[in-house]
C-alpha cells in the first residue's frame, strides 16, 4: 500500500455515492501509511480509542503533531473493536461521575467534531435491581448522580415494563425485578466509527499511525532497577519490530497488555487481566428500545439499529489472555437472558467473541505520570474503557502538553494504591464482577 495524500474528510452526495459504487472506484485511504521515523516528540503505544484520542487531542488542542501511534495489529483490534459499545455516566463515586460525564459530552458532539457518522444513540440505560441490596445501591448511585446534575433516578417495576415491555416484570421469576436505576443520557455508539474518526482526524493534523508495529522494549536510563529501569529513571524511547525510536514521552494506552508494556519500563501495575465474553444474535424487528443491564444475572443487552441483540457478561473468573469464546459462557448467558426475556427463546446466536479487561483492585483506571519520567499510563480500564475513550484522550493530552495532572483525573494516579486512597467503583461496574 502506498503513501496517500493527507486525508481530508470527503463529502459525497447520495447520487455521488451511487455513481462511485457503479464505477467501482476505490475509496481514498482514511489515514496515511508512512515509514517509521527514528524519533518523535511523543510515542503512543496502542492504536485503540484511547491512544488515538490522545493523539487527536494532542494535535487539536495543543498543536503537538510529531506523534506516532503504534499498534502491534491494526487500529481498533483490541478492546475498542470488541466491546459492546455502551456509553453512560451513572457511576458511584463523584470522581467517576464527573469523569464519565465529560466523556459522554464529547461523544454527543463527536459526529460534528470528527465529521464522521458515529451513530450515537441516546436511547437510555437501565440497570435492574433484583434484590433489596441492589436497590439500595441504585438509590445511592442516583443520589450521587443527581448531586452532579446527571439525569439518573430509581424507577419501579411498572416503569421498567413501560420502557422495556419484553422484560418479565411479574412476581414469578427466580430473579424478580424490584426496580431499576434509569439513566436517560446513556446509550450506544458505533465503536469502529469512533476509532476511524479519531484516526482520520489525527492523521489530517500530521500524526502518524503505524500498524503491525509491535513494541518489544522501552528504553529507560537512570532507574533504580538492576537494568537501569524503574523508579527514578527517564524514558528515552522504544524498540519496535520495525526499528528503534527515540522519544522523550512514551504513553502506555494498551488494554490487555498494560502490565507487560509497563514492565518494559520497570513500572509495576496492580492489574490482573481477565477475558470478557460477548455475543450477538441474528437480526429481528426492533423491540428493545433501551440498554438493559442486570448485575445479579451478569448480563447486559442492547439492540442494534440492524436488529441484532448484543450481549455481554461479566469477566471470566480467571486470568487469561485468550479471546476465544467458550460453551460455558453461551449456556450461562442464554439461561440468564431467558430469565429476563423469556419471549426470545427461539432467537439464534450468530457469533461470540471476547476482549481482554485489565482489572484494578478498585475498578477505577490508572492514569497520568509514573515514577519513570516521560513514561505515562492510561490503563486499567476493566470493562469500562470504551465509554472513557474521549475524555481519557483529552486529559492525557493535557498531561503531556502541560506536564501537569488535570483535576478530572487526579484521583486515578498510580500512587493511590500505596497511599490507600482507592476510588471504589465496583458498585457501578456494569455487571456484578
Ligand atoms: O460499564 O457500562 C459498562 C459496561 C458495559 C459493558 C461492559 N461494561
Amino acid at each position: 500500500m502506498g503513501v496517500l495524500q493527507k486525508s481530508k474528510p470527503a463529502r459525497y452526495s447520495a447520487v455521488g455515492l451511487v455513481r462511485r459504487g457503479l464505477r467501482g472506484d476505490t475509496w481514498p485511504r482514511v489515514w496515511r501509511e508512512v515509514p517509521l521515523k527514528k524519533s518523535y516528540d511523543v510515542v503512543i503505544i496502542g492504536g485503540g480509542v484511547h491512544g488515538l484520542a490522545t493523539a487527536y487531542y494532542l494535535a487539536t488542542n495543543h498543536g503537538i503533531t510529531d506523534v506516532a501511534v503504534l499498534d502491534k495489529a491494526y487500529l481498533g483490534s483490541g478492546g475498542s473493536g470488541r466491546n459492546t459499545a455502551i456509553v453512560r455516566s451513572n457511576y458511584l463515586t463523584p470522581e467517576g461521575v464527573a469523569f464519565y460525564d465529560r466523556s459522554l459530552q464529547l461523544y454527543k458532539t463527536m459526529a460534528a467534531d470528527l465529521n464522521m457518522n458515529v451513530m450515537f444513540s441516546e436511547r437510555g440505560h437501565m440497570t435492574l435491581a433484583h434484590t433489596d441490596g441492589a436497590l439500595r445501591t441504585m438509590h445511592w448511585r442516583a443520589e450521587v448522580n443527581k448531586l452532579q446534575n446527571i439525569n439518573s433516578s430509581v424507577i419501579d417495576p411498572a416503569e421498567v415494563k413501560k420502557l422495556a415491555p419484553s422484560l418479565d416484570t411479574s412476581s414469578h421469576p427466580r430473579y424478580p425485578i424490584l426496580g431499576a436505576l434509569y439513566h436517560p443520557p446513556g446509550g450506544t455508539i458505533r465503536h469502529d466509527a469512533v476509532v476511524w474518526g479519531y484516526a482520520r482526524g489525527a492523521d489530517a493534523r500530521g500524526v502518524e499511525m503505524h500498524q503491525k508495529t509491535e513494541v518489544l522494549d522501552i528504553t529507560v536510563e537512570g532507574g533504580s532497577g538492576p537494568d537501569g529501569k524503574g523508579p527514578g529513571g527517564t524514558v528515552t524511547g522504544v524498540r519496535t519490530s520495525k526499528g528503534d525510536i527515540s522519544a522523550p514521552i512514551v504513553v502506555n494506552c494498551t488494554a490487555g497488555w498494560a502490565t507487560l508494556i509497563s514492565d518494559m519500563a520497570g513500572v509495576r501495575l496492580p492489574i490482573s487481566t481477565r477475558p470478557l465474553q460477548a455475543a450477538v444474535t441474528e437480526p429481528v424487528k426492533v423491540f428493545l428500545p433501551t440498554v438493559v443491564v442486570s448485575g445479579s444475572l451478569h448480563v447486559y443487552v442492547s439492540q442494534t439499529d440492524r436488529g441484532e441483540l448484543v450481549f455481554g457478561a461479566s469477566v471470566d473468573p480467571f486470568n487469561n489472555y485468550s479471546v476465544r469464546g467458550s460453551l460455558d459462557f453461551t449456556e450461562e448467558l442464554a439461561s440468564h437472558v431467558l430469565e429476563l426475556m423469556p419471549g426470545i427463546s427461539r432467537m439464534r446466536l450468530l457469533r461470540q467473541w471476547a476482549g481482554l479487561c485489565d482489572m484494578t483492585p478498585d475498578y477505577s483506571p490508572v492514569m497520568g505520570f509514573t515514577p519513570v519520567q516521560g513514561f505515562l499510563c492510561d490503563v486499567g480500564w476493566g470493562t469500562y474503557g470504551f465509554k472513557a475513550g474521549p475524555v481519557s484522550g483529552e486529559q492525557m493530552a493535557y498531561c503531556i502538553a502541560t506536564n501537569e495532572t488535570p483535576e478530572l483525573i487526579s484521583a486515578f494516579n498510580l500512587s493511590r494504591f500505596a497511599a490507600g486512597e482507592l476510588v471504589g467503583e465496583k458498585g457501578a461496574a456494569a455487571v456484578g464482577h
